[in-house]
C-alpha cells in the first residue's frame, strides 16, 4: 500500500516498521495497536484491533425483554450499570412504558456516580503512569512535595511527613521487587517529564484515589443493591423510599439518604482539591505535547444524558446535550435521530463477521446481524495462533465500524463537552473556558490526546457537583409527598404489543451507547449495543474511512521505538473498555494470538 489518503483525509504510510503493542495495559478488555514508524519514528499508519469476539446479542435471542438489563449489565464491570439503563429505557420505549420522576432521579444519581468514580479511576489508575514516572517518585523531596501541593490545593493532606510516608512506601514495594501496579511499564522513558516531586505528589494520590473511589460508589449500593452490577428495573427503579423507615421494611430510609448526601460531599471534595489540582499541573507540565487530535474537534457525537424530566430525552431536558459535529464546523450541531435507517449504521468489511450475501453494506442496529468469520487477510505475517502483523486492508478486529451518516465519530467526554460547548451550555462553557484561562490555551488545544483527559476531568467536576443538584431535587420531591420509584402498569406481557421495537439511548463514562431491540410474541427477537467503544476504536469502514484511534495516533513521534509510551498516552485518553466493545472469545474457542504482556 505505501502512501495513501484515507476517505477521511488523513495520510497512511504503511511502509517503515511496523510496531506492535499487544495487550495494550491498564484498560478493560483486550485490544492490540499496531503502527508503522518514519524514519523519525513518527507514527504514519495506525491499526487498531478488539481482539475478542462479542456474542452477547446471540445470548440474548428469545429472552424476556424484563431480564435483558440483567444480561447486559455484564457486558462489563467498570461502567457498571450503564448498559442496564439504556436496556431499560430501549424497553420502556418499545412498550410505552413512563418511569416516575423519582426513578428518573435516582438513575440518574447512579450514572452521576459511575461517572464520577469512572474517571477518577481512569485519570489515577489507567493513564496516570503514562504522564507520571514512579520510579522517579523515589528521589523527590517530601518538603519540596509538600510545598508544591499546598501552592495548588487545600487539601489537608500536604504535609512533608505524609508524603515522606508515601515515598517510604513506595521504596519498601520496589525493594520487595513486587511492583504490584507499578510493574511493566516504559519506566525512564525520555517522554516523562514531571519532576521527582510532582511525581511523588501524583503517586500519593493514586493510593487515595484507591481508597476513596470504592466510598463513591455506595450510591449504588444504597439504591440499587450492590456494585458492581446493581439492580435495575423496568419500569423504574427496584428500591422504595420511606423516609420514616427505621430499618423494618428495608426501604431507602433518611439514614440511606444522609448517607448518600455525605458521599456526594466527599466526592466534590476529592475533585475539586485532588483530581482538579493534580489534572492541572500535569496539564500545565505536557501543555507542549499536542498531539492525539485525529478525530476530536472534526467528527463528534453524543446522544446525550441525564434528562431533567423524567421520559423526556429532548436536548431541552437532556442536562448534557446530543448533537453531532461534522467536518470541524462547530457552528452547526446536527440533530442525532438514532432510530433512523440512514443515520446509524454498522459495517462489517474489515471486521471478523460476515453479513448476509457478504454485503459491504450498512446495518442498522434493529437490523443487525452478528455472525462471526475470522481469517487473517493475505498481507498478514505470522499463523492464526501468533499474529506478527495484521492485515489492515482485509477483516482484522472483532468490533464492527459504526458510523453515522457514513462518518467515523469520536464520542465520549471531550465529544460531549464539545457539543454542550457549541449548543452554548453556560455551565460547560464556563468549566472550559476557566480551565484554558488558567492554563493560557486556546480552544483548539482541546482536540488532542490532553484535550480529551482534560475534558474527563472537567466532567468529573460537573457530574460531583451535578450530584448534588438531582438529590437536592430529589428531596424536594420527596418531602412533597411523592415517594414512588416504579411504574408496574405494563407489568404482564399480556399488555405488550405482539410486534414491536425500541431504543435505548444515553451517555456511558466513555460516549454514547445504545441499545436497540426487538421484541416478538413477548420475547427478544433481536438484540444490538453499539457502544462508546466501538465508535472510537472501530477498524476501517469499506469507504476507506479510518477510527477514530486510529486517526489520533497519527503524527506522533516516538521518543523511544522501543518504549512506546506515546500510543499509550493517546490510546488511554479514550479510556478503551474492549469488553463493552466485543466480548467472550474466538467462536471455536481458539487462542487467536500469542500476547506479551508490557
Ligand atoms: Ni466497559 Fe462502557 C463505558 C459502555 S465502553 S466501559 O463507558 O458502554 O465502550
Amino acid at each position: 500500500m505505501a502512501k495513501t489518503v484515507s476517505a477521511n483525509g488523513f495520510d497512511l504510510d504503511d511502509s517503515g516498521q511496523r510496531v506492535v503493542v499487544d495487550p495494550i495495559c491498564r484498560i478493560e478488555g483486550h485490544l492490540r495497536i499496531e503502527v508503522n514508524l518514519d524514519e523519525a519514528n513518527t507514527i504514519r499508519n495506525a491499526v487498531s484491533t478488539g481482539n475478542m469476539w462479542r456474542g452477547l446479542e446471540v445470548i440474548l435471542k428469545g429472552r424476556d425483554p424484563r431480564d435483558a438489563w440483567a444480561f447486559t449489565e455484564r457486558i462489563c464491570g467498570v461502567c457498571t450499570g450503564v448498559h442496564a439503563l439504556v436496556s431499560c429505557r430501549a424497553v420502556e420505549d418499545a412498550l410505552g412504558i413512563p418511569i416516575p420522576a423519582n426513578a428518573n432521579s435516582i438513575r440518574n444519581l447512579m450514572m452521576l456516580a459511575q461517572y464520577t468514580q469512572d474517571h477518577l479511576v481512569h485519570f489515577y489508575h489507567l493513564h496516570a503512569l503514562d504522564w507520571v514516572d514512579v520510579t522517579s517518585a523515589l528521589q523527590a523531596n517530601p518538603r519540596q512535595t509538600s510545598a508544591l501541593m499546598q501552592s495548588i490545593s487545600n487539601w489537608p493532606k500536604s504535609s512533608p511527613g505524609y508524603f515522606s510516608d508515601v515515598q517510604n512506601k513506595l521504596k519498601r514495594f520496589v525493594e520487595s521487587g513486587q511492583l504490584g501496579p507499578f510493574a511493566n511499564a516504559y519506566w525512564g522513558s525520555p517522554a516523562y517529564k514531571l519532576p521527582p516531586e510532582a511525581n511523588l505528589m501524583a503517586v500519593a494520590h493514586y493510593l487515595e484515589a484507591l481508597d476513596f473511589q470504592k466510598e463513591i460508589v455506595k450510591i449504588h449500593t444504597i439504591f440499587g443493591g450492590r456494585n458492581p452490577h446493581p439492580n435495575w428495573l423496568v419500569g423504574g427503579m427496584p428500591c422504595s423510599i420511606n423516609v420514616n423507615d427505621t430499618g423494618a421494611v428495608g426501604a431507602v430510609n433518611m439514614v440511606w439518604l444522609n448517607q448518600v448526601s455525605d458521599i456526594i460531599n466527599q466526592a466534590i471534595a476529592f475533585v475539586d482539591q485532588v483530581y482538579i489540582p493534580d489534572l492541572k499541573a500535569i496539564a500545565a507540565i505536557y501543555k507542549g505535547w499536542g498531539y492525539g487530535a485525529g478525530l476530536a474537534g472534526k467528527n463528534m457525537l453524543a446522544y446525550g444524558e441525564f434528562p431533567a424530566y423524567a421520559n423526556d430525552f429532548s436536548n431541552d431536558s437532556l442536562m448534557l446535550p446530543g448533537g453531532a459535529i461534522i467536518n470541524g464546523d462547530l457552528s452547526t450541531v446536527y440533530d442525532v435521530d438514532v432510530r433512523n435507517p440512514e443515520e446509524i449504521q454498522e459495517f462489517v468489511t474489515h471486521s471478523w463477521y460476515d453479513y448476509p450475501g457478504n454485503s459491504d453494506g450498512g446495518l442498522h442496529p434493529w437490523d443487525g446481524v452478528t455472525e462471526p468469520r475470522f481469517e487473517l487477510g493475505p498481507n498478514a505475517k505470522g499463523t492464526r495462533t501468533n499474529i506478527e502483523a495484521l492485515d489492515e486492508g482485509a477483516k482484522y478486529s472483532w468490533l464492527k465500524a459504526p458510523r453515522w451518516r457514513g462518518n467515523a465519530m469520536e464520542v465520549g467526554p471531550l465529544s460531549r463537552f464539545v457539543i454542550a460547548y457549541a449548543r452554548g451550555r453556560e455551565d460547560v462553557k464556563e468549566l472550559v473556558d476557566s480551565t484554558l484561562r488558567d492554563l493560557d490555551l486556546p480552544l483548539t488545544a482541546l482536540f488532542s490526546t490532553l484535550g480529551r483527559t482534560a475534558a474527563r476531568g472537567l466532567e468529573c467536576t460537573w457530574s460531583a457537583h451535578k450530584m448534588r443538584e438531582v438529590f437536592d431535587s430529589m428531596m424536594a420531591n420527596i418531602k412533597a409527598g411523592d415517594t414512588a420509584t416504579a411504574n408496574m402498569e405494563k407489568w404482564e406481557p399480556e399488555t405488550w404489543s405482539v410486534d414491536t421495537k425500541g431504543v435505548g439511548i444515553g451517555e456511558a463514562p466513555r460516549g454514547a451507547l445504545g441499545h436497540w431491540i426487538h421484541i416478538k410474541d413477548t420475547k427478544l427477537e433481536n438484540y444490538q449495543a453499539i457502544v462508546p467503544t466501538t465508535w472510537n476504536a472501530s477498524p476501517r469502514d469499506p469507504a476507506g474511512n479510518i477510527g477514530a484511534y486510529e486517526a489520533a495516533l497519527l503524527g506522533t513521534p516516538l521518543a523511544n521505538a522501543e518504549q512506546p509510551l506515546e500510543i499509550l498516552r493517546t490510546i488511554h485518553s479514550f479510556d478503551p473498555c474492549l469488553a463493552c466493545a466485543s466480548h467472550v472469545m474466538s467462536p471455536d474457542g481458539q487462542e487467536l494470538a500469542v500476547v506479551k504482556l508490557r
